[in-house]
Formats: structure tokens, C-alpha cells, sequence
């Protein structure tokens, strides 16, 4: 770091962010020269732009409050926000006054940057969509609060030994977390267990729930600063406490050390969050953990609506509830709960009002990720909201018969309760059942989800099934994660895409401009010298910035088909090695992403990508024309380097199996090509750009259905000699020479089942990745026209443009523009004792 002084220009602003700086250092961290860390800079700093956020939480809360706004909750057991500081300054539109402020100091306010770690609280595609929403919501001024769980564990950090994945924890909250703030009068106490008594009343059953055991959820919010610095929203995440009274019975037996002990366990339940996707495993603890979080949430909605002191049958009015996906469901029936059990509404009259406030988001076609709840579990953990469901399910069912008379087949599919030896609760089931509205997230999920999912319940509530394809935050991923190329198209077209995405069609006629096509290939040359860097310091990987920069990163997945990606690199070695490879400019075939600690497959395939690197790039012939890297521990900030520097964009799942992919959004709108399969919302950034601008290749989602009763993987391999001598170098042991056997598994699922159809895909993909290569190779200027025609195409896919849409179809919640206030001159005001 850079002790000079560096001056910059004169600013009110900047002066008073040094100041504010300096202060934090010493007042609120004490770091005086001797303790003095990069820790306690990036946290001074954090703390002098949250100041400068408070007093706009504070304004859009009261705002919001005193207008009656009607508020969005997005209910999510996962937020992959990645880092806040850079985001929050952008948004606050203090970039050049921070950057000044702190050179001044002698620091560079990049290097601070770099303390901060992700918030990795999400999986993958799930959770960084809620992460993308939250953006958009505060962007375009809609009431909404985040809900979801104060983990202390985030997603693994990811290494690689010797090829093989493994997994560290994540304690991001070891040095602090200064954007958040806890709420230690936002509390609530959430039961488990025990019994339920039934007491009849005034003719009508009372049921009383008594739980065994409590647990209480304190409140931390993050503020989510919307682009403009005007409405800032809450991300509301709770934490797990013990309660503070002792269990009379063990106090009394005189264990004081157990009971304490015992106390402390219930703080488990915020601990960790699962690193499972698409594969759902009945754990006792992941349910505690959704009831946990769903119960505070309704608590803290419930206290909100209740200061409105009007009827219960407005709430809708003044809330919509939306679940990503099943894992907050259970909102459902605590919401009937509180309704019946505490609030003395009837039955048609809770439910009534819980099915317009709930709203359902279905993110996946694999069967094996929808949740089932042994109802032996439900029954011991949550046994009041069983006998709810009971209720809620026989009650549809008597309702759905009339729809199919004689089809006791179709009764069985729409059933919360799947029959056989152990019962299960079905949660998409109940989701449907419960709310108003179930939404898939591009148009082929949303038309398989009616089709193929849940056909009968399309025919029970028709209206109900409706698009909502998913979107990505432009703010972040190209005006945050790419301010050369951002720059660039403000020049060209304005700065109006910033918040109205739409515009971006203005740079189609700058694809026929010569020089801004240098220009864009400039600032992508400039992006990879820039992901090179940030790669080498990360991992200590060598990367080439003059090669094609071939990307696929998101999780490990047997139906994402990195193998199919890894096949092909295997056949252009081939080619390679038989001097049979011409017009092939050096390609860095780049992967990354996390593999479930539980999928021996994926954590194969991850082994598999790094002994083929480890061969190629051994081999001093081969490695002038490409390269094979596995970036470890691949996270929201490394997509901020590396999409940007990427030529090919890699979407090669099976079709009929990605619900939607954002990151292939997150590619076309930093100017990279998609090499990819018609599958998710691929198909709209098709019909968008025009199929002749991308790489399209692959069977059909009807195809693939159509083929799979007949398909013979074998049969693909022996009909296509080339793609065979692929698979016989493969199995030959050739990339496990002293580790006998390893991908035997592999080996396994693809030439007996293939259940993802790798080889009737391969040839396709095999001459489709040529073609690109082709082109790239041939003729950048044509490549980077292609380029700027995505970018320009990519105007349907901002999450601001999904959120309208989510807003006006199903919520019916609008703006509340907040002023922004210069001054805080109440401060004092507010602090007087009332
Ligand atoms: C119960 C275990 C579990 C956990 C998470 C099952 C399934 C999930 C998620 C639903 C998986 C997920 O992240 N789905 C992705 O959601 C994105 C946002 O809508 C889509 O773009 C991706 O296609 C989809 O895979």
C-alpha cells in the first residue's frame, strides 16, 4: 500500500468520508498505530458509508409506515449477496469521493475492498437470484424486507488437493460484520415439540399447542441500498439464542452444568447452512431451521400488520408473502395457526386469507430435489401444523375429486400425504394448495412444471400456474463488476440502462461501428489482464490473458454436463496430439464451482477436470493451444472477474432440466457468446439475440423425452468413431494412470444409464464449439459485433423487469418513492427521552 500522498480533488463529501474515516479508526476500533490492520481499515470504512445509509433506512421505514404501503416478503433460507461495501458506494453514487477520501489517506480503496468476505449465505442459483430481487426491489422503491436465516457458517470454502475437492467451513463473521445490526429488542420465542390440547369452547374446538421446547430468533438487519441511495430496504436474518430461563425439572435434579449445556445447543439451529442443492435430504435439523425462521418471520409480519389496527381480512392488502421455493412452506400452516389458534378466525375465513398472501416460486425439475417430511418427523417436531395440514388436505381433496371422477391415480399425485410404508408430507404439494399463485422462472420450466410436474394440479387451479422469468441485476454484474465496458456503453447510449434496463437496445447500431468494436475488444483484453491478476493472487493460478477465455462456472451437477464440456476437451486433445487441429487460436478452458460434500459423482467430475488439466497442461505441445483450469472456491466474487473476461459462455445443460440459469444473463450482458443447449431461459436469450448469434446445438426438451425410453448410450459412443476413441482413451485409465479406478463411478453412470444424455449430445456440441472456435480464431471483428448484439438483446433479462412483473401480476404492490434528505438535523430530536 502506497504511503504517499496523493492529492485529489477538493470535495466536501470526500473530506468528510476521510474525516468520518479517521474517527471510526479511533473512536469506534481504537487502532492507533499499533493496531492498526488492513481488518480495522476495511471496517472504518465500512462504518463511514454506513452512516451515510442509516439516516435513508430510517426515513424508508417511516415512509413506508406512515403511507400504510402494502410490503413485500421474500422469505428465502438463502441470500448469496457476496461482498457489500463497493455495491452500497456505488449505489450511493460515492465512488469517486471514497476512491479521493481514501487516497488522501495513502490507501488504495480497492486493496480495502478485498477484506471484506463474501456473505455466501445460498447455494448457487437460488439464492443469488434473492440476492439479484433485493437490488431491484430497493431500486424501484417497493416496501420489502428479505427474511431468511444469520448463518455463522456460509456456503464451504472449497480447496483442491491433489485434484479432489474438499471442504472448509466458512466463518465469515470472525472479524465482525459491520453492515449489519442487531435488533436486540426484535425477538421472538419459536416451540417445538410437545402436544397439542383440544378444549371445546363455545361450541368450537380450541386447540392449544404446548411445545417441549423453545428457542428464541433475534433479528440482525442488513440495509439494501437501492441505486440512487433513496430507499433503503431490510434484509432481516435471524439468529438462533438460547431463552434465558432454566427447565425446572433439570435445574431441580441439580445438573446446572447440563442444563446450561443443553440451553446452548438451540443455538445450533442457525449455525450452518446446508450445502445440498438439487438433492433433498430429510434432516431433522434443516426442518428445525426452516420452522425457525418461517415462525419469526410471521411473528415480526403479524406484530407489523397488528400496529395497523384493522381486520384481520385486510392483511393481504398490506402483505404478500413470497416463498423461494418449498423450503419456507411451512408458512402455510403457522400462518393458519396464528390465524385459528391465536387469532379465533374460522377456518374458511384464515384460509382464505393465508391463500391470497402467499405466493409460490417452484425453482427446479429434478424430482429428487422436492422436499418430503417423514410425517412421523413433522409429527414429533411441529405437531399442531400436521393436524393442519390434515385439515388443509382433505379439505382439497374433497374439492379436487369432482375434477377427476374415477382417476383414484390422480387423487394420489395431488395428496399433501404420499401414501406407502413411511407416510411423507409433500411441500410443493402444499405450496400449490396454499397460495394464490405458483410461478416457474423462465417460459419452457414454467410450460414442463404444467406439463409434466404437476398436470393435475393445472387442472384444478388453471389460473393459478403462471412465468415469472428470472432476471440479474445489472447494477452489480455489469455497471459494479465491469466499469471499463460500463463506461464504454454509457458513452455510446447514456446512462439510462442503469435503471431501465430496456435501453440497452440503443447499442444495437454500434455493433456496425468499427471503432466501438475495438473499443469492446480493448476492454475485454483489459477484463481478462484484470480476472489473470485476481486468479494468480486467489489461487496461485497461472492464466494466459492472450488465450480464448472458455468459461463454465456454476455448481458441479451431473445434469449441468461438465463432463460433457470435459468429453470435448478430450477430443480436441486427440486432435491435437494427431496433428489434426488448424485454425485454433490457444483456448483456456476455465471451470468452476462447488460440489454437495455428499455427491460422489460431482466430486468426481471435479477430480476428472483436474487430471485431464494436469495432462494438457503438462504437455508443452498441447498447452500452446489449450489449457484446462479448476479455479477453487468459486463464489459471487470471483464471478465479478471472471464473467466479464469471458469470451464463451458455457450453458450445456440437458435440455429440460435447468429451471432457468442466471449466469448465462450474467455472460451475455458482459459481451460474451453462449455456446449452449435450448434449455431454460437460454431459449428467450435465443429468441432475444437471434439463434444465428449464439451457439445453439443439442436435442430438444420434447426430443430428449421423446428419446428416452429407446436410448442406448452405447449405441451413440460405437456410431461415431471419434466420439469413441474418446471414450476408450477415457477408459483406458489414461487420465488416472496411478490412481486405478477412480472414475469407475463415472464410468458407471454414463455408458449404463447416461441419464443426462451426454452422448447423443457430444457430436452437436463437438461441431458446435468449432464453429466458435472458428470464428473466434478467424474473425474477432465478427465475434465482437456478435458480442455487442447480446449485450444489446440483453434487455429482458434485468431482475428489475422480473420484479415489475412479480410486483403487477402477483403482489399488486406499488412504488413508495422515498425523498433523500441531505440533512439529519432531528438526531438529537430523536435521541430526547419521550
Ligand atoms: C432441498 C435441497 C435443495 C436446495 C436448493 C433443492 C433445491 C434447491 C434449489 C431450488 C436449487 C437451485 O438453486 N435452483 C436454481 O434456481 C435458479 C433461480 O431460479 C435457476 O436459475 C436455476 O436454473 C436452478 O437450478
Amino acid at each position: 500500500m502506497g504511503t504517499q500522498e496523493q492529492h485529489t480533488r477538493f470535495s466536501p463529501t470526500k473530506a468528510a468520508i476521510s474525516l468520518d474515516f479517521a474517527e471510526h479508526l479511533k473512536y469506534s476500533l481504537d487502532a492507533d498505530e499499533f493496531h492498526n490492520t488492513d481488518i480495522t481499515r476495511y471496517t472504518a470504512l465500512a462504518y463511514a458509508i454506513r452512516d451515510r445509509i442509516i439516516h435513508q433506512w430510517h426515513k424508508s421505514r417511516e415512509t413506508q409506515r406512515e403511507t400504510g404501503s402494502k410490503r413485500v416478503y421474500y422469505l428465502s433460507l438463502e441470500f448469496l449477496m457476496g461482498r457489500a461495501m463497493t455495491n452500497n458506494i456505488i449505489n450511493l453514487g460515492l465512488e469517486n469521493e471514497v476512491k479521493d477520501a481514501m487516497a488522501d489517506l495513502g490507501y488504495a480503496y480497492e486493496e480495502l475492498a478485498e477484506v471484506e468476505p463474501d456473505a455466501g449465505l445460498g447455494n448457487g442459483g437460488l439464492g443469488r437470484l434473492a440476492a439479484c430481487f433485493l437490488d431491484s426491489l430497493a431500486t424501484l422503491d417497493i416496501p420489502s424486507y428479505g427474511y431468511g436465516i444469520r448463518y455463522n457458517y456460509g456456503i464451504f470454502k472449497q480447496q483442491v488437493r491433489n485434484g479432489w475437492q474438499t471442504e472448509q467451513p466458512d466463518n465469515w463473521l470472525r472479524h465482525g460484520n459491520p453492515w449489519e445490526i442487531a435488533r436486540e429488542d426484535i425477538i421472538f420465542t419459536v416451540g417445538f415439540g410437545g402436544e397439542v390440547r383440544t378444549l371445546r369452547e363455545s361450541g368450537r374446538d380450541q386447540y392449544t399447542w404446548i411445545s417441549a421446547d423453545q428457542v428464541q430468533g433475534v433479528a440482525y438487519d442488513m440495509p439494501i441500498v437501492g441505486y440512487g441511495g433513496k430507499t433503503v430496504n431490510t434484509l432481516r436474518l435471524w439468529s438462533a439464542k438460547a431463552t434465558d430461563e432454566f427447565n425446572f425439572q433439570e435445574f431441580n435434579e441439580g445438573d446446572y452444568v447440563e442444563a446450561v449445556r443443553s440451553k446452548i445447543l438451540a443455538e445450533n439451529l442457525s449455525q450452518v447452512l446446508y450445502p445440498n442443492d438439487t438433492l433433498y435430504m430429510g434432516k431433522e435439523l434443516r426442518l428445525k431451521q426452516q420452522y425457525f425462521f418461517v415462525a419469526c418471520s410471521l411473528a415480526d409480519i403479524v406484530r407489523r400488520f397488528k400496529r395497523q389496527e384493522t381486520s384481520w381480512k385486510e392483511l393481504p392488502k398490506f402483505a404478500a408473502i413470497q416463498l423461494n421455493d418449498t423450503h419456507p412452506s411451512l408458512a402455510i400452516p403457522e400462518l393458519m395457526r396464528i390465524l385459528i389458534d391465536l387469532e379465533h378466525l374460522e377456518w374458511e375465513e384464515a384460509w382464505d386469507i393465508t391463500v391470497r398472501t402467499m405466493g409460490y416460486t417452484n425453482h427446479t425439475l429434478m424430482p429428487e430435489a422436492l422436499e418430503k417430511w417423514p410425517l412421523t418427523m413433522l409429527e414429533s417436531i411441529l405437531p399442531r401444523h400436521l393436524q393442519i395440514i390434515f385439515e388443509i388436505n382433505h379439505r382439497f381433496l374433497q374439492h379436487a375429486v369432482s375434477f377427476f371422477p374415477l382417476r383414484p391415480q390422480a387423487i394420489e399425485r395431488l395428496s399433501i400425504v404420499e401414501e406407502g410404508p413411511s407416510k411423507q408430507i409433500r411441500m410443493a404439494n402444499l405450496s400449490i394448495i396454499g397460495s394464490h399463485s405458483t410461478n416457474g422462472v423462465a417460459e419452457l420450466h414454467s410450460r414442463l412444471l404444467t406439463e409434466r410436474m404437476f398436470p393435475e394440479f393445472s387442472v384444478v387451479f388453471p389460473d393459478r400456474f403462471n412465468n415469472k422469468t428470472n432476471g440479474i441485476t445489472q447494477r452489480r454484474w455489469l455497471l459494479d463488476a465491469n466499469p471499463l465496458l460500463a463506461s464504454k456503453i454509457s458513452e455510446a447510449i447514456g446512462d439510462g440502462w442503469i435503471t431501465d434496463y430496456e435501453r440497452i437496445k440503443d447499442l444495437e447500431p454500434f455493433a456496425e461501428d468499427a471503432n466501438f468494436r475495438t473499443d469492446f475488444l480493448t476492454i475485454k483484453q483489459k477484463a481478462k489482464e484484470h480476472a489473470v491478476e485476481f486468479i494468480k493472487k486467489d489461487c496461485g493460478l497461472i492464466l494466459r490473458p492472450d488465450s480464448m477465455f472458455d468459461v463454465q462456472v456454476k455448481r458441479i451437477h451431473e445434469y449441468k454436463r461438465q463432463l460433457l464440456n470435459a468429453l470435448n476437451i478430450i477430443l480436441l486433445y486427440q486432435r491435437i496430439k494427431e496433428g489434426r487441429i488448424q485454425d485454433f487460436s490457444p483456448t483456456t478452458f476455465i471451470f468452476g464451482g462447488k460440489a454437495a460434500p455428499g455427491y460422489v459423482n460431482a466430486k468426481l467430475i471435479i477430480k476428472l477436470i483436474n487430471n485431464i488439466a494436469k495432462v494438457i497442461n503438462d504437455d508443452s505441445a498441447v498447452r500452446e493451444l489449450i489449457s484446462v483450469h479448476f479455479l477453487p472456491n468459486y463464489r459471487v466474487t470471483m464471478a465479478e472477474r471472471l464473467i466479464p473476461a469471458t469470451d464463451l459462455s458455457e450453458q450445456i445443460s440437458t435440455a429440460g432440466f435447468e429451471a432457468s440459469g442466471t449466469g448465462n444473463m450474467k455472460f451475455m450482458c458482459n459481451g460474451a457468446l453462449t455456446i449452449g443447449t435450448m434449455d431454460g431461459a437460454t431459449v428467450e436469450m435465443a429468441e432475444e439475440v437471434g439463434r444465428q448469434h449464439m451457439f445453439i446445438f443439442g436435442h430438444s426438451a420434447d426430443e430428449i423425452e421423446r428419446m428416452r425410453a429407446q436410448y442406448d448410450p452405447y449405441e451413440w459412443i460405437t456410431r461415431d468413431p471419434e466420439i469413441r476413441k474418446v471414450m476408450d482413451l477415457f477408459l483406458s485409465g489414461y487420465f488416472n494412470v496411478m490412481e486405478p479406478h477412480i472414475f469407475d463411478p463415472l464410468r458407471q453412470s454414463l455408458l449404463n444409464e447416461d441419464r443426462y444424455f451426454h452422448f447423443a449430445d457430444l457430436r452437436s456440441y463437438a461441431d458446435s464449439h468449432d464453429e466458435a472456435t472458428f470464428l473466434y480464431t478467424n474473425n474477432k471483428d465478427a465475434w465482437a459485433k456478435k458480442a455487442i448484439l447480446n449485450i444489446a438483446a440483453s434487455g429482458k433479462f434485468s431482475s428489475d423487469r422480473t420484479i415489475m412483473e412479480y410486483a403487477n401480476d402477483i403482489w399488486k404492490t406499488r412504488r413508495v418513492p422515498i425523498d433523500r434528505d441531505q440533512s439529519a438535523s432531528s438526531t438529537l430530536k430523536a435521541a430526547r427521552k419521550k
